[in-house]
């Protein structure tokens, strides 16, 4: 076989497909299929542990998969001890030893990869060919072209878009049920001493095995525990948890999708983010097995409609945003808004139930559901005015589903709103009433709720009012901030001022590194 005729096709730790477009003419006989664990990889964030012990499992495992189907996979271990620790070092190890006549690649879901690629041509002299990446149903493309000549870039009409190419949940060219959302259904709290089913997990299998070894070894400085791991890292397993989902969860998905409970991180969410992003799941695939569950009676609109907006619409939308906005997006800062992270959204170490919650659930699965990324640990520090870099960072090392195409649309432009509105009509700022009504958080709380102001108040309800007051010349012409900003006009100047100076000292507080943000260090610091 002459040389000139093998393509090196890279297949990176989150391309995990079959079907994938740099693999369909895979040759068996000629071609090479790459794929390395890398520490630049490994290491350019504090990942969770879990999340590397899942993509480094999958990766093995798929690269197990390729073989048993006769193609000729090249796979660098971590340990290996002439691992370059780079993508472009292995790849140009590859070339010294395969002398492939070209590259071929599938468009990596991150900016900072994409810009590396695509210097690969001239470092290496051969030709590189980055294929788009179909298993997303929108290209980059598709979307530019809806964006194109938009004042507002709203998800909720790219959805629409997206319901009448793909046809799903549709019906003689109109959605089914006659409304494309049926979010007013889905914003239910649950009623109290509601236990949700069991949720499948998977034992580590041998491969899982050695690399929970690998990852105790070398990372066990990372954050995260790695007992609870039971993600799934097969294309078998992650169809038996989709399977499972739809069985169990999904019927309940739409009520209880806003709802947090202190004992339970999963409730009725699907728990198939860490797979589909990695490429054991499509997304078209699982939007149909729901679709499916609805026209067969087991599971109503409402909860099926919900869902696949996430898939078609959300996760669609967030990857066409970032692509389109790339790399201004991550620079905006329209709240301009420095504070350093605070150190508990590490160690769980704070007296306010909800987030001590939310950061137990992330540190014991790297997952925590929606609303308590957003409602819980993005409100904190959008009202917080934490900088957006840092939480941006934070997101992205501790979920198992994290790469910077997902992440940071969702923590920018959702969570934060550092693009200034781009993503969001408004910021997803609330006070702890919200939190009270959708949780059983406040319950068990060493600040009180019902309280708006003083060393026992929940600090959610005077930041709240001090992020409106703080941030007005920013947000005050927004229309769907009429009616906080006409209530926090109303109310006396010595209660503005008493809301700000709560705000500060709770504030300066937790920027000492005194993480004294109990009621009672609180108490001290202010009397
Ligand atoms: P479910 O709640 O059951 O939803 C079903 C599916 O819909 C998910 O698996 C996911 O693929 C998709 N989906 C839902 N909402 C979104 C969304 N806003 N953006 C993209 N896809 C969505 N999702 C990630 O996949 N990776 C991230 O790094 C990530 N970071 C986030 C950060 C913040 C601040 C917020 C508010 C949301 C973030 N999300 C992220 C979106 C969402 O929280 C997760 O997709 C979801 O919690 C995953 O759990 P699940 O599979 O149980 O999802
Ligand atoms: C997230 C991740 C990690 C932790 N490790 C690897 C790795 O060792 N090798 C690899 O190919 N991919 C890894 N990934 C996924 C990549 O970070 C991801 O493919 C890029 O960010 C492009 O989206």
């Amino acid at each position: 076989m002459s040389k000139s005729h093998r393509a090196l096709r890279l297949v990176l730790g989150d391309q995990l497909t079959r079907g994938l477009a740099s693999l369909r003419d895979c040759d068996r006989v000629n071609d090479i299929i790459l794929l390395c664990e890398v520490s630049d990889e490994t290491s350019y964030v504090r990942h969770h542990q879990q999340k590397l012990v899942m993509i480094l499992s999958a990766m093995r495992h798929f690269a197990d998969e390729l073989r048993a189907h006769g193609f000729h996979v090249v796979y660098v271990s971590l340990d290996d001890p002439d691992n370059s620790g780079s993508f472009m070092g292995e790849v140009k190890r590859a070339i010294d030893t395969f002398s492939p006549h070209q590259i071929v690649v599938t468009e990596p879901g991150e900016y900072r990869v994409r810009q590396m690629m695509e210097e690969w041509q001239s470092a290496f002299n051969i030709p590189v060919e980055i294929r788009n990446d179909d298993r997303f149903l929108s290209s980059r493309y598709d979307f530019a072209a809806w964006a194109e000549g938009r004042k507002e870039l709203r998800m909720e009409f790219f959805y629409r878009e997206m319901r009448k190419k793909t046809g799903l949940l549709m019906e003689q060219g109109k959605p089914i049920g006659g409304q494309w959302n049926f979010d007013i259904e889905n914003r239910k709290a649950l009623p109290k001493g509601h236990r949700p089913p069991g949720r499948l997990r998977f034992s580590p299998d041998a491969v899982t095995q050695e690399v929970v070894a690998l990852v105790t070894r070398r990372f066990s400085h990372h954050p995260g525990s790695i007992e609870s791991f039971g993600w799934p890292v097969t294309r078998r397993d992650a169809l038996i948890a989709l399977d499972h989902f739809i069985a169990d969860a999904l019927p309940s998905f739409g009520e209880a999708q806003d709802a947090m409970l202190n004992d339970e991180a999963f409730l009725y969410h699907a728990l198939l983010s860490p797979a589909l992003n990695c490429g054991l799941l499509l997304p078209h695939e699982v939007c149909v097995a729901a679709e499916r569950a609805y026209h067969e009676g087991h599971a109503p609109l409402n909860a099926v409609e919900g869902f696949i907006r996430q898939i078609i619409g959300w996760r669609e939308y967030v990857r066409g945003l970032y692509w389109l906005l790339m790399p201004d997006y991550a620079r905006s800062n329209a709240l301009d808004a420095h504070r350093p992270l605070t150190e508990f959204y590490w160690s769980g170490d704070t007296q306010m139930a909800c987030l001590a919650a939310s950061v137990r659930h992330t540190m014991e699965h790297a997952y925590a559901h929606h609303i308590e990324r957003l409602m819980v640990l993005g409100n904190f520090a959008l009202l917080a005015g934490i900088a957006p870099e840092d939480l941006e960072a934070w997101f992205l090392a501790v979920y198992a589903d994290a790469y910077e195409w997902v992440e940071l649309p969702n923590v920018h432009g959702m969570a934060l709103y550092a693009d200034g509105g781009v993503m969001a009509s408004k910021p997803y700022a609330a006070s702890g009433a919200y939190i009270d009504r959708m949780s059983d958080f406040c319950s068990s709380c060493a600040f009180d709720v019902k309280l708006k102001l003083g060393p026992k108040a929940c600090p959610f309800n005077y930041l709240y009012w001090d992020f409106l007051d703080r941030n007005g010349p920013v947000l005050r012409g927004n229309p769907r901030l009429g009616m906080p900003y006409r209530t926090l006009d109303k109310m006396p100047p010595e209660r503005r001022q008493e809301i700000s100076k709560d705000a500060a000292r709770f504030l300066s507080s937790l920027a000492d590194g005194s993480v004294t943000d109990s009621p009672l260090s609180f108490q001290k610091e202010m009397w």
